[in-house]
């Protein structure tokens, strides 16, 4: 830039704002500095945390120069940008990722150690920030990772949640309960509050049309809350471009008022009008389903108007007409959360820029772009007309007259065909009436898509299928999910990332986003000494496992065995209840075998980890909590299988509580084999399958989501899959219905395991019946359909680890070949294809 310097000397503040020197000297120097300053702490009683929020604070500084200068180019050459609007973003830890992307971590190791600290207790003093509940969530950091990493002028914004996804603690019985998540307590030096940067949402009131020609309205009364800005740094992988993540919180607005005040009530003066701060004091712990909570919509629309005002301040900072606003902005919508900021752009394009409808209509449809994440009715959210009248009621008359609109054309198009206007209306009819938030998305937008190859098909020939007759198909697109694999390579398996390295002689700053340079692995299948690593590395990785375990439990892990892992929320779809069935039935082959057989069976560790929705949640459910059900099954087979001296040496079970992104990251490098499991169209993508995968574990699972995808890159040959097919399963849910065939009779094994379970052999007989009876009568799920399939596949999966060699051989080639699962790869696509921005290069 040639603009004059502000104020003061250019040559003062020129050399003051070079970047910070990062020797080792200058970076025990920073961190001294915090303790004494930032932290005002004496250096001879620091412990680790201390020493870990030193090291924070002194790595936050190299972040915000870098995060500066990514603003201010952003801001100069104003290129188009794109925004991540998603109500979860499950970040996991910073620090580790901070300093592996500044590639800075051996150097900061380095300096503590001689300030007499080791870099793996401080790294472990930090908290996971959990702000998100599983897959939807992860993929939005992952995603955010690979922006950054990519040079994309991307921002993502959400909520700050003061409470994030709840501890999950297993009671003796095997019960779950939940505990607040209070990640905020010790301070969070990640983020940077913006006092600044606030804006006042309005909430209730009343809309008047003003009738005078024009579609305006005013919209008045009610409450208003104040949004405040906190900015979370997003680093990318060598790279300057460090780019922001707006965290929104919710302040009551402190109006001041003079009346109450002079009559003598001071206090009454500065109270705010009701708890404001509410709304973004905890997230949702419910993962595909929904309840209609009032405080629910509130947060969707507090995050959605507080981020549409940033982002159009932004815009019309340009100077920019209105109309051009595409032009520069494209706004992705992680699943319907944020599907309110469609009316909430219609409202202020027609309210406050005096735009008239067709143009409003223009922009909006040209700005925003829907994600679906699932085609399980239970999870499209709907929300009853008579709550978003009351709390918004000018979007409510917008959601009316986008529906009026947009009937007549299909009206147009398919003239007298009632049925269909009444199952694409933005309206569900019924007490009450509902607002279809899908569909809503889905015609606001430019482009909507799924997570995965069929997942996408199933999304435009099911739920959306009236809308790609109507709107056309190329409107209707995929892009398969990604992971990043700093954090999910780099970050979680050093030791394999080192070997990768070494043998594709180059440096790691290159094929970390170049993902598909994986391949280069593939010859080194062939070469013993390389395997002979390879299944070193993921020995220790099991040991580094069972350590932790060990450490954290206080449970001893035999290492010598199979690890066996599903990691995931628990949810019928899931179907947690087939895996730890499918021990049962291992546990009870394993009894009756005679010590000879037994001298030729592997020993297997399964693992589980997940939280299941809370009780309170779920409650007003139809269908009974199963998976609650299901951790005190895990739990209690766990108890006993552990215990008995007959199998304990070749099987054993763990349900490991409290699954976060941390304790993923050490159980996903040590797994063998990993369960991918759900009913065949149910599992939208799965993103853990490629996490398993790229760390050279195998992958059992049925024919559905990413896993397909996963099993065309790497090969059948090296994958595990079992169970019916997609389209098999409307046929087979009727058959339950309508010609129900007793198990017993239908699937004589799982009968069997059913039965010792309700004959109590794990305990609590009664306790499980409702679970096994969702099995016996109506099996939603397929258990009884696949469960013989499943029990070959893990037999086949046996046998396969009996031949280590081959086995190896087929870890390396799943390894090399995870290239096209990168979320560089998915962002790119994005950025391509749907949001039209281009790579900026910050110097
Ligand atoms: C999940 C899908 O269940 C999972 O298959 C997918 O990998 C992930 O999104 C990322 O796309 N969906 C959710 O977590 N939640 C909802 C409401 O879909």
């Amino acid at each position: 830039g040639k603009e004059k310097w502000p104020r003061g000397e250019e040559k003062v503040w020129k050399e003051a704002m070079r970047d910070l020197d990062t020797d080792v000297s200058s970076i025990t120097k920073s961190f001294v500095n915090h303790v004494q300053t930032s932290l005002a702490r004496q250096p001879y009683n620091l412990d680790n945390l201390g020493a870990y929020q030193a090291a924070a604070l002194s790595v936050r500084d190299n972040l915000l120069v870098n995060w500066n200068e990514t603003s201010l180019q952003y801001t100069r050459k104003a290129p188009k940008r794109a925004y991540y609007l998603s109500l979860e973003f499950l970040m996991g830890r910073t620090l580790d990722n901070a300093l592996l992307n500044l590639g800075l971590k051996d150097k900061y190791a380095d300096g503590v150690e001689q300030l007499g600290f080791s870099m793996e207790d401080i790294l472990d003093q930090e908290r996971d920030a959990a702000l998100g509940n599983g897959g939807l969530g992860r993929l939005a950091a992952c995603y955010l990772d690979s922006s950054a990493s990519q040079e994309l002028p991307v921002w993502g914004y959400g909520l700050r949640y003061k409470y994030g996804i709840f501890q999950q603690l297993i009671s003796p019985e095997g019960n779950q309960l939940e505990a607040p998540d209070p990640w905020l307590d010790n301070q969070n030096p990640w983020e940077l509050p913006r006092l600044d940067v606030a804006y006042q949402v309005r909430f209730y009131g009343h809309a008047d049309r003003l009738n005078d020609g024009t579609p305006r309205a005013v919209w008045a009364g009610g409450q208003e809350v104040l949004a405040v800005a906190y900015d979370v740094m997003i680093p990318g992988c060598y790279t300057k471009t460090t780019n922001n993540l707006r965290l929104w919180e919710s302040k009551p607005k402190r109006g001041f008022d003079l009346n109450s005040f002079n009559a003598g009530n001071y206090e009454g003066a500065v109270e705010s009008s009701n708890s404001a701060a509410a709304i973004t004091s905890v997230l949702y712990p419910n993962d595909h389903t929904t309840f209609g909570k009032e405080l629910r919509l509130k947060q969707q629309y507090f995050w959605t108007a507080a981020s549409l005002a940033d982002i159009i301040r932004r815009f019309k900072n340009i100077g920019k007409p209105i109309t051009e606003f595409p032009d520069y902005v494209a706004i992705q919508l992680n699943d319907t959360h944020p599907t309110l900021a469609i009316p909430e752009l219609m409202r202020i394009l027609i309210d406050e820029e005096d735009q008239p409808w067709a143009t409003a209509w223009q922009i909006v449809t040209n700005t925003f772009f829907y994600t679906n994440h699932t085609v399980l009715p239970e999870a499209l959210e709907k929300w009853p007309v008579p709550l978003l009248e009351h709390l918004l009621p000018r979007h409510m008359q917008i959601i009316y007259d986008i529906n009026l609109l947009f009937l007549q054309s299909v009206e147009r198009k398919f003239p007298g065909d009632r049925d269909r206007l009444g199952r694409m209306s933005l309206i569900e009819e019924g007490f009450p009436k509902q607002v279809r938030m899908a569909f809503l998305a889905s015609i606001g937008s430019r482009k909507v898509n799924g997570v995965a190859e069929l997942h996408s098909d199933l999304v435009k020939t099911t739920i959306l299928k009236d809308f790609v007759e109507f709107e056309g198909i190329s409107k209707f697109g995929n892009v398969t999910n990604g992971i990043t694999p700093r954090r999910w390579l780099d970050q979680c398996n050093p030791e394999l990332s080192a070997l990768i390295s070494r043998t594709l002689k180059v440096d790691k700053a290159v094929w970390l986003k170049e993902l598909t340079r994986l391949e280069q692995l593939l010859p080194f299948a062939e070469d013993a000494a390389f395997r002979a690593e390879w299944a070193a590395i993921k020995q220790r990785n099991k040991e580094r496992l069972a350590h932790h375990v060990q450490v954290t439990l206080g449970l001893t892990i035999n290492t010598n065995a199979m690890f066996d892992v599903q990691i995931k929320r628990l949810h019928e779809y899931k179907r947690q209840t087939l895996n730890i069935l499918g021990v049962i039935h291992r546990y009870l082959t394993l009894k009756n075998m005679s010590a000879a057989e037994k001298k030729k069976v592997n020993p297997r560790v399964v693992f589980f980890a997940g939280k299941a929705a809370p009780a309170y949640y779920i409650a007003k459910l139809p269908s009974p909590p199963n998976h609650r059900q299901t951790i005190r099954l895990i739990v209690n087979v766990a108890r006993v299988i552990n215990a008995d001296p007959d199998t304990k040496d070749l099987l054993s079970l763990y349900f490991l509580p409290d699954y976060s992104v941390s304790l993923a990251e050490v159980l996903i490098p040590a797994s063998d084999i990993s369960q991918h499991i759900s009913t065949a169209g149910t599992e939208a993508s799965g993103t853990s399958n490629m996490k398993f995968c790229l760390n050279g574990g195998l992958l059992l699972g049925t024919v559905d989501g990413a896993n397909i995808e996963i099993a065309e890159e790497v090969g059948e040959s090296n994958v595990f899959f079992f169970g019916h097919l997609t389209p098999a399963v409307e046929d087979l849910r009727y058959q339950h219905t309508y010609h129900p065939v007793p198990i017993e009779e239908k699937c004589p094994a799982l009968a069997h395991v059913l039965n010792q379970v309700s004959a109590g052999l794990f305990g609590d007989a009664d306790v499980y019946e409702p679970l096994l009876n969702t099995i016996r009568q109506g099996d939603h799920y397929l258990l009884s359909d696949d469960f013989d399939s499943y029990i070959a596949a893990l037999a086949m999966v046996d046998e396969a680890y009996l031949d280590r060699t081959e086995w190896v051989k087929k870890s390396i080639r799943t390894t090399a070949k995870m290239g096209k699962f990168s979320s560089d790869r998915a962002i790119m696509e994005y950025a391509e294809s749907y949001w039209n921005i281009e790579p900026l290069s910050v110097v």
